[in-house]
C-alpha cells in the first residue's frame, strides 16, 4: 500500500504497477449505474477494493463518459467530499479525486485527498493555482474537447506528438506556476477524443510516453474501444479489460485505473512474476 511518504516521494518510486480503484459516486456513471451514491454502500466497495489489492481509490462526482451532463461545483463537492471523509476515516488509503473543478480540488486537498485526477488537465480556471498551494501529486490528462462532443471526428496531425507537445505544455504551465515535476502524473486519456484506431495506436505506442521520465497512468477499463471491438456490452468486457492494463503495464504505465481491482491484480501479478525472470 502506498503510505508514511508524501505521496508525490512515492508516486517517483512506484517500481511495480499499482491499481487505482474506481468509485463513481454519480448517478449516472456508465458502469455501475448510480449504485454507490450512498456512503455506506461507497464504504463497503472501498473495502472490497482494498482486500482486493487497490493501491488508490479515484473518487469522480461528475461523470466524463461522451455526452454526460455538466455538474455543477456545489453539488460535486457534495457527492464526493462526504465519502472522501468517511474513507479517510476508516481506511489507510491513497484517495484521489477526479475533478476539474478548482473549488472541489481545495475541498479534496483539505480534506486528506491524496491526488488530484484531472481529465482537462488544470487548464479549467484557478486550478493550477489551487494545486501550486498544497504538496500533492497532479494526474494530467489528455483530452481533444470536452467530454460532450469529443468523439466528434477527432483529428491529429501525428497522434502521439500532439499527445506530447500537449504534456510539454501543461508541464511547462504547471512549472511556472510553481507545480514541481516531480508531482506530476501523464495520461494519455484513451477514448478522450480518440477513434477506435487512435485509441489501438495510442496502445500501441504508450511506451513512447516512457521519454518524460514522469509515472504514467492508463485508464481503459470497460471502454468502448474494448466493447467496440469484441462487441461485448459493458458488464462483458473484463477479459478485454485485463489484456489491455496487461499491455499498458508491460509498455511502462505505473497506476491502471480499473472497475474490476481483483482481477487486474492478478493479471498484473503475473506480468510481475515474468518481468522478474527476465
Ligand atoms: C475519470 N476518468 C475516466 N477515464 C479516465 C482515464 O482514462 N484516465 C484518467 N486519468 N481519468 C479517467
Amino acid at each position: 500500500m502506498l503510505k508514511t511518504r508524501t505521496c508525490a516521494e512515492q508516486l517517483l518510486d512506484i517500481q511495480t504497477p499499482q491499481v487505482m480503484g474506481i468509485l463513481n459516486v454519480t448517478p449516472d456513471s456508465f458502469s455501475d449505474g448510480g449504485k454507490f451514491t450512498q456512503i455506506d454502500s461507497a464504504l463497503s466497495q472501498v473495502e472490497q477494493m482494498i482486500i482486493d489489492g487497490a493501491s488508490i481509490i479515484d473518487i469522480g462526482g461528475e461523470s466524463t463518459r461522451p455526452g454526460a451532463l455538466d455538474v455543477c461545483e456545489k453539488d460535486e463537492i457534495a457527492r464526493v467530499i462526504p465519502v472522501l471523509i468517511a474513507i479517510k476515516q476508516r481506511f489507510d488509503i491513497v484517495v484521489s479525486i477526479d475533478t476539474s473543478k478548482a473549488g472541489v480540488m481545495a475541498e479534496a486537498i483539505t480534506n486528506g485527498a491524496g491526488l488530484i485526477n484531472d481529465v482537462r488537465a488544470l487548464q479549467n480556471n484557478g486550478c493550477t493555482a489551487i494545486m501550486a498551494q498544497s504538496d500533492i501529486p497532479i494526474c494530467l490528462m489528455h483530452m481533444q474537447g470536452l467530454p460532450r462532443t469529443m468523439q466528434v471526428l477527432p483529428q491529429y496531425i501525428n497522434l502521439i506528438d500532439d499527445i506530447k507537445k500537449f504534456f510539454v505544455e501543461r508541464i511547462e504551465q504547471c512549472n511556472q506556476a510553481g507545480i514541481n515535476r516531480q508531482r506530476i502524473v501523464l495520461d494519455p486519456g484513451f477514448g478522450f477524443g480518440k477513434t477506435q484506431a487512435q485509441n489501438y495506436q495510442l496502445l500501441a505506442q504508450f511506451a513512447d510516453f516512457q521519454s518524460f521520465n514522469l509515472p504514467l497512468l492508463a485508464g481503459l477499463s470497460r471502454k468502448s474501444m474494448i466493447g467496440n471491438l469484441l462487441n461485448r456490452e459493458v458488464d462483458e468486457r473484463l477479459a478485454g479489460s485485463l489484456t489491455t492494463a496487461v499491455l499498458a503495464a508491460q509498455q511502462g504505465a505505473k497506476i491502471i485505473r480499473v472497475h474490476d481491482v481483483k482481477e487486474t491484480v492478478d493479471a498484473l501479478n503475473i506480468l510481475n512474476a515474468v518481468a522478474e525472470q527476465a
